[in-house]
């Protein structure tokens, strides 16, 4: 049997017995939702979970497979707190393929994600903080690599060096949603939000962000500082209700508060709201833009270590003003260009007409010369041009200032 789909026992078909029951009954109902979001056949999606440390990455990658699978929660992903020493648990970029969680061969043919746990990142939003993003969102942190070694590599060797290294590796785990895990109970990592924002919404490949805050059971969300504190998680990545989620994971706690363990029983009260959640996650309507762009085309720099490392270290931001203002420069000598041809066809007709009967130079002369002497014709054939170029080169840009 299976959780869903086809073939999964019906539960109405159970005599209940208590209100747990009716979670468990809503929970089967959820999996099957899911399953028919993602469908069968295709890629599984690559979700990585980003976050600062101990933010409950991993807890919350154990509890969603725990929320897809039909037997307990299982500590795939290593969790832990180490009191305050500043330690993190998590150190490789582990990932967890269908086939690590669900129970059964005949949920394999559904796309079920695939999600990829790594230790937290630093509250930052510099340069190098954003390259280690781009290279686990290209998916070029290999299987259980560390993004410290990518750290260390980094000092010796500069961004460039980093690049030019990460550039070798294949892409095998490209990204395609990202969720951002923060604790309900810590400050925000601002920073680290930021970097995503740069990162993951404004460069050439596009993903999807998502945002859990974790510890729901040690909030109360009525309360004035969660409620600042959760406006300005949404705000800071730009997430609507539908792609947020404030939840509990889990863990001792969560098991201390129900009375039961979690090695024995499953908590449906926990896993409904995150499957809700993750069938948004996996929506196949909100996609990847530019999927196919490599890390090597997004940041030109691996390719050559001749390039001059000021260019390499300016900001996106940046990147996108020198290419506008550079547009607008173009187009303006190109309108100034178009204006000097005209006059210059002017000046020929000018020119022409002189031999004709209709020399207009000569009347505009005469008639100025009742008032003001007698100026050449050769400064009034100037003038007339001058003027037409100039008139070609403001109707020009006014039409484009139109058009925009
Ligand atoms: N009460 C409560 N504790 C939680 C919750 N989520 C996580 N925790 C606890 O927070 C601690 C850290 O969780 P982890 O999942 O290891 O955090 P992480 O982000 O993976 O940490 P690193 O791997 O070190 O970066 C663990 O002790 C968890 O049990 C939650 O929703 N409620
Ligand atoms: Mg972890």
């Amino acid at each position: 049997m299976s959780p869903g789909g086809g073939d999964y026992v019906n539960l109405m078909d159970i005599p209940r017995r208590d209100g747990e029951m009716n979670d468990e009954e809503e929970r089967q109902r959820e999996v099957g939702l899911f399953q028919e979001r993602i469908n069968k056949g295709g890629k599984p999606l690559n979700i990585a979970f980003i976050g600062a440390a101990g933010s409950g990455k991993s807890s919350l990658c154990n509890s969603i497979m725990a929320a897809f699978s039909v037997g307990c929660w299982r500590e795939r992903a290593t969790v832990g707190y180490f009191g305050g020493l500043a330690e993190q648990v998590t150190h490789h970029l582990l990932s967890f393929p269908k086939v690590e969680y669900l129970d059964f061969d005949a949920l394999y043919d559904y796309n079920f994600p695939t999600l990829v746990d790594m230790n937290g990142f630093e509250n930052s939003s510099d340069d190098l903080i954003e390259e280690l993003l781009r290279i686990v969102f290209y998916g070029r942190l290999p299987e259980e690599g560390k993004l410290i070694d990518a750290v260390k590599l980094a000092k010796e060797k500069g961004i460039v060096g980093l690049r030019e290294h990460y550039s070798q590796n294949h892409e095998d785990l490209k990204i395609d949603r990202i969720i951002f895990v923060a604790s309900a109970i810590s400050s925000l990592p601002t920073c680290l939000m930021e970097a995503v924002r740069n990162t993951a919404r404004k460069e050439g490949r596009v993903i999807p962000v998502f945002g859990v805050l974790t510890h729901r059971d040690e909030v109360d969300t009525g309360d004035v500082e969660y409620m600042k504190l959760e406006t300005e998680f949404r705000h800071g990545l730009g997430l609507p209700e539908n792609r947020f989620l404030l939840c509990t994971t889990y863990c001792d706690g969560y098991d201390r508060y129900v009375g039961k363990s979690r090695l024995d029983h499953k908590h449906p009260g926990l896993d409904i709201p995150i499957l809700k959640f993750m069938r948004q996650v996996c929506d196949t309507a909100s996609r990847v833009i530019k999927d196919r762009a490599s890390y090597n085309e997004e940041r030109q720099a691996p390719s050559s270590t001749t390039k001059p490392p000021a260019d390499d270290t300016k900001p996106p931001a940046d990147d996108r003003q020198t290419k506008e203002s550079e547009v607008r420069r173009i187009k303006l000598r190109n309108m100034f260009l178009k204006g000097v041809i005209i006059a210059v066809f002017a000046w020929l007709i000018l020119l022409l007409s002189s031999y004709s009967d209709m020399d207009v130079v000569n009347s505009c002369s005469q008639r100025w010369s009742r008032y003001n002497g007698q100026p050449s014709l050769m400064k009034w054939r100037i003038v007339i041009c001058v003027f037409i170029g100039a008139c070609s080169i403001f109707v020009d840009y006014m039409f484009d200032k139109y058009s925009q």
